[in-house]
């Protein structure tokens, strides 16, 4: 079949429609694929009829395509893995028991496309980058719907690198002497602050797990271009690089989850980040692959009807495919 190729949002995002499975294991198609993947700013959809039937391996392979299929054993999320592969289960089904199959997390559902653009007295919806507080933080993810509720649960993903190219230089060089200090003590923290049950971390895991720091502008090891970087619920403070962040300023932002006035810098772009001039809202049907980019883009969950529909996903995650795939600490 003749493949149908379309444009998201500007050049942001692209979808190849008509895609079989067949298609998906060619290495033609795969080489397209990965350029196009490059070259429109990291945001890549394949559709198509026969995609519903896509195979635990075909997706392994085909996620191979652009970057190092992440191997981890996630002991700890076993029952939502795909069983025999690193494939996390995302949603709100339950077997029979009544046990969750899919990892799940409520979130509100879009009233209006409005709710896109990121909104700094909700904080929502929660605009982010994949594990920074990661010691090679993942390059990207590919997400693979299985089954999907009539409304609701799309996906969002914003263009941080036209996001940046449109800012005026002094804002660009103001930013480029910046990172952001990324802490799982503080994104653990923070959930637990509206979720009691969850978990904070215990003295000896947050010695293994330190901070790390990302550049607030990251230059793409493929495409070469900037992106503005590093925002996520881990993201405790952004400062000066090599700033001293520790003492203090650290357990403040570790063991009370408050995050330091220095993330406003990244903070008040976000709603300007996440208007419709940069996203795309992705509306999933069963089958759709979509493979993103940590580095130059960042993504939303939205909610929907979880009373009433089946949401099921299949999520793997790409390391970067130049490094040693080792294994790294807990998400
Ligand atoms: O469920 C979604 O739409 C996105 C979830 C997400 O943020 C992720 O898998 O990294
Ligand atoms: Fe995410």
């Amino acid at each position: 079949m003749e493949h149908k190729t379309s444009t998201l949002n500007g050049d942001f995002g692209l979808v190849i429609e008509g895609v079989t499975r067949t298609d998906l294991a060619n290495a033609a198609f795969q080489r397209d694929a990965f350029d196009l993947w490059t070259r429109h700013g990291g945001l890549l959809a394949v559709r198509g009829e026969d995609l519903t039937e896509t195979t635990p391996d075909e997706l392994v392979a085909w996620s191979d395509v652009f970057g190092a299929v992440e191997n981890q054993s996630l002991a700890a999320r076993e029952d939502k893995m795909v069983t025999g592969y690193p494939i996390l289960r995302i949603g709100n089904t339950k077997d029979e028991s009544g046990n969750r199959t899919a990892q799940f997390a409520k979130v509100p559902a879009l009233t209006s496309d409005e709710d896109i653009r990121y909104n700094p007295e909700t904080r929502r919806p929660v605009w982010h980058t994949d594990s920074t507080f990661r010691d090679n933080p993942p390059i990207g993810s590919v997400f693979h719907c299985r089954q999907a509720p009539p409304r609701g649960g799309e996906t969002l993903f914003a263009d941080t690198r036209g996001a940046y190219a449109r800012l005026d230089d002094a804002k660009k060089s103001e930013l480029a002497g910046l990172e952001a200090v990324c802490s799982l003590a503080h994104h653990d923290k923070k959930i637990n602050l509206y979720s009691p049950d969850y978990p904070v971390l215990t003295p000896e895991q947050r010695a293994a797990n330190p901070p790390r720091r990302v550049p607030v502008v990251l230059k793409h090891p493929v495409s070469g271009e900037l992106a503005l970087y590093g925002l996520n619920s881990s993201t405790c403070a952004v400062l000066p690089k090599g700033q001293a962040f520790s003492g203090d300023d650290l357990d403040t932002c570790d063991l009370e989850g408050v995050e330091h006035d220095s993330v406003r810098i990244w903070r008040d772009m976000l709603p300007y980040v996440t208007g419709p001039e940069f996203t795309v809202k992705w509306c999933w049907q069963p089958g759709d692959i979509v493979v993103w980019d940590n580095r130059c883009t960042i993504h939303a969950a939205t909610g929907f009807d979880s009373e009433k529909h089946p949401r099921e996903m299949w999520r793997l995650t790409l390391l970067d495919n130049t490094q040693s795939n080792q294994a790294h600490a807990a998400e």
